[in-house]
């Protein structure tokens, strides 16, 4: 038994930030039937392809674990079997550009009208304002929300990140709130709108920065590592977002990522300048203190630098944490692909696709002791085009062969049943 087992989600996402968030409705244990245009599909199935003719990594990453339905929706007899998708889900999920379901037909007065207790779930880069019909990618989300302006090095452009936290991260939110809706039916009977503007998810995440803009009126953020005279939060290059100075330092090996991030917190400073061969710095007044290194953290962060160079950053790790000091190294995709640690939690999950072979995907971030997430392939598309007709909207043999004569379902040939 799964969490959101008996719970079925009509699943009209496509690309990144609506896909998530099935995927973890799925994981949960969800039936999500995914609806996309016949003999197209999602269309990251064809992007970034790196084997001919295979489902891309792109779509299989974010869509696994759900059933594929091909449907014309703007067919009439598609319209139609939308319509009885609609009656027989608990969740309506999309992402698409705003009024595109409401230029389908299918405004959530008359999706709520077929299906009071359906909760209609909707992703759009912004809520209401002078935004509201943009549509929005990604980094158009990192932009809107106050994450590129505070990304990045003083003396250069703003930056994005490659953590997809406009789309990815959009994603948990609208999962969140949906399973608060399928909560709340419970006593109230009623589906609902649930709406998360990707521009909303990305500040939510850079609330920090909004701090520091309001700080900026009380006088300079001194634990800044540039010039804060300013009005506008800067870029804090790798300063650490938080009360403790933190910094990434170079480690052996001279690789692109042989640096670990380190965190002066005041009880580890002792512990570093033992380490760092400095032990008159301990108790020196110069230095013994945060607000007295507040000024020459570069210095600080310099004299750690030139004793993690002679350790490598796994090695920086074992010693520092032994030592009760906070840090991290900068792992690249390929150690993380490695890593056993994740391998064996279920984060990084091997699986095995039916047309692809063997990949990597990730798996559920969150672990619920009553409610294990396997992961699966994502479907062909279409793939469970009839099982659902029949088994889902009970359809008659007959009403199914009606529905592909119609092309509602695609071309014939696309049939998997006889
Ligand atoms: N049958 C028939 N028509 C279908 C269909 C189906 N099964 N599925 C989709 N369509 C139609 C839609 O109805 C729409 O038609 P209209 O333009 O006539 O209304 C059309 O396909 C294209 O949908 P779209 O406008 O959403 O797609 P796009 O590629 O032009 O835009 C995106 C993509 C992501 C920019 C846009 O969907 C968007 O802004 N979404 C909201 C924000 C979001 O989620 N962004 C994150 C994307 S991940 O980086």
């Amino acid at each position: 038994m799964k969490a959101l087992e008996g719970i079925k989600i009509l699943d009209f996402t496509h690309v990144q930030s609506g896909p998530t968030c099935t995927q973890l409705l799925a994981w949960l244990g969800a039936d999500v039937i995914k609806v996309e245009r016949p003999g197209i599909g999602d269309i990251t199935r064809g992007q970034l392809v790196d084997i001919p003719d295979v489902d891309s990594l792109y779509f299989t990453m974010l869509n696994s674990n759900k059933r594929s339905i091909t449907l014309d929706t703007k067919n009439e007899t598609g319209k139609e079997i939308l319509i009885r998708l609609i009656k027989s889900c608990d969740v309506l999920v999309e992402n698409f550009a705003p009024g595109a379901l409401d230029r389908m037909g299918f405004p959530w007065e008359r999706i709520q009208e077929l299906n009071p207790r359906i909760t209609y779930a909707s992703v759009k880069g912004f809520g209401p304002g002078p935004y509201e019909d943009c549509k929005v990618y990604e980094n158009v989300a990192q932009c809107t929300g106050g994450a590129a302006s505070t990304t990045g090095f003083d003396d250069g452009p703003p930056l994005v990140t490659g953590a997809q936290i406009g789309d990815s991260g959009t994603g948990l939110n609208l999962a969140f709130g949906i399973v608060a809706a399928l909560f709340q039916r419970v006593t109230s009977g009623r589906g609902q709108r649930v709406q998360a503007a990707m521009q909303d998810g990305v500040l939510n995440l850079a609330r920090v920065k909004l701090r520091d803009q309001q700080r900026l009126a009380h006088g300079p953020l001194t634990e800044y590592p540039v010039n804060t005279d300013v009005d506008e939060t800067p870029r804090a290059g790798n300063a650490s977002g938080g009360g403790q100075p933190g910094w990434a330092v170079r480690t052996k090996g001279g690789g692109p990522n042989d640096y670990i991030y380190v965190i002066i917190q005041p009880p580890g400073w002792a512990n570093y300048m033992e380490l760092c061969g400095r032990p008159e710095l301990v108790d020196d007044p110069e230095w013994s203190t945060p607000a007295a290194r507040l000024p020459k953290l570069d210095k600080c962060f310099k004299i750690i630098e030139e004793w993690t160079l002679t350790k490598t950053k796994r090695e920086a790790m074992d010693i520092l944490n032994a030592r009760d000091i906070p840090c991290g190294p900068i792992l690249s995709m390929k150690e993380i692909a490695d890593e056993p640690a994740l391998r064996n939690t279920g984060t990084v999950v091997e699986v095995d696709h039916p047309t692809r072979g063997k990949y990597l995907t990730v798996g559920m971030p969150v672990k619920l002791s009553d409610s294990e997430a396997k992961v699966q392939s994502s479907p062909l598309l279409g793939e469970h085009t009839e099982e659902i007709l029949l088994d889902v909207l009970g359809l008659s043999r007959e009403e199914v062969n009606a529905a592909w004569n119609s092309g509602a379902l695609g071309e014939p040939a696309a049939k998997t049943i006889d």
